[in-house]
């Protein structure tokens, strides 16, 4: 009877130990993890990662907050040190850009490969085949988890000085480039003067004339204001195209619950999707738009389009052997048997 009455007394209290506990973190989770991006909303990039950041709080109940730090301020806005710093702790997530994570992960520059990719559905047959696949695994192996692919979108030329429909009228002109050995190669053989920088240093160079030109996607151009900039002439070339990817640090990844793991997992593939088509319908949209905004657009013919490939054949057999010849090939093969 006593025994009974102990017992049920106990089950009363486990049961309001249960009812009572607050959703409160694991002993092991952080108050806040920290997000790093470049660019913050109206960007499509900054929406999907915020979009990220929404899921995951709501869905965690605010069990894992995560809060995004635009600018790359976490690596004091130098981007290409965005993976090294994700890596080691400092940051804990990113929804990155291949881009600035080549420098570590060299099979990354696969993107970066002058006109590898002609359209939307060479961009999808590489991130979701069997080369987003491989990619994903060089990443964790290197101390990331990746979650999902995101999207900046196709880069396109612009510049304050002419029309650039041949590589000849490219001759001379100060182009701003992201921080890859590879796009320094590309516009050397194009016959531009190509210098790296940062984002954060990338508008005033601009301003001041520093350079002359610079190449983005046209989301970037249109937010980032560029046309104020005297960025009049854009060439549309689709000469690279740079996804994202969201990633966690490994040992934050693993002090998640399985069930959290597939929270954060579900939500970075939702928000991806959202910004992979914000980005595609805003720059749709800003080739219908922006000539009213004095913006000259230049389309090339395929002969100017085969001239640029054709300059730039050098760089892509050089960068082949850099980045490995089979996930070139690879990417190739899926490139020529994508549906459109
Ligand atoms: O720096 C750039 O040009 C940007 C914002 O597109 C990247 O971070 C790759």
């Amino acid at each position: 009877m006593r025994t009974t009455r102990f017992l049920t007394a106990l089950a009363m209290v486990a049961a309001f130990a249960v009812v009572s506990v607050p959703p409160v973190p694991a002993a092991d989770y952080k108050a806040e993890y920290k997000v790093s991006t470049v660019v913050p909303p109206p960007f499509p990039w900054g929406i999907s990662a915020e979009k990220w950041a929404e899921l995951v709080n709501e869905r965690t109940g605010g069990r894992i907050n995560m809060k995004i730090y635009p600018g790359a301020q976490l690596v004091q806005g130098d981007q290409t040190k965005e993976f090294t710093a994700m890596r080691d702790g400092i940051i804990d997530m990113a929804v990155a850009s291949t881009i600035n994570w080549s420098p570590q992960i060299k099979e990354l520059n696969i993107f970066s490969m002058p006109f590898l990719m002609p359209d939307n559905a060479a961009i999808d047959a590489l991130t979701q085949g069997p080369v987003g696949k491989k990619l994903f695994d060089i990443i964790r192996d290197k101390g990331g988890e990746p979650l999902a692919w995101g999207e900046n979108g196709f880069r396109q030329l612009s510049n304050s000085k002419h029309k650039v429909s041949t590589p000849a009228d490219l001759k001379g002109l100060k182009i701003r480039v992201v921080g890859s050995p590879l796009f320094n190669d590309t516009f050397t053989a194009l016959g531009a003067n190509p210098t790296q920088m940062s984002w954060a240093d990338a508008k005033p160079a601009l301003a001041t004339g520093a350079v002359d030109g610079q190449e983005n996607p046209l989301t970037i151009y249109a937010i980032a204001k560029m046309n104020t900039l005297d960025q009049k002439y854009i060439t549309l070339w689709n000469y690279v195209a740079d996804p994202l990817i969201f990633a966690v640090n490994k040992r934050v990844w693993d002090s998640f619950t399985p069930e959290d793991q597939e929270i954060v997992r579900q939500a970075a593939v939702e928000a991806g999707a959202l910004g992979i088509q914000l980005a595609r319908d805003g720059d749709a949209e800003l080739e219908k738009t922006l000539p009213a905004e004095g913006v000259t657009l230049t389309r090339l013919t395929d002969a100017e389009h085969q001239a640029f490939v054709d300059a730039t054949r050098g760089v892509f057999a050089e960068w082949s052997d850099k980045i490995g010849p089979d996930l070139v090939k690879t990417a190739e093969e899926s490139i020529a048997k994508r549906g459109k």
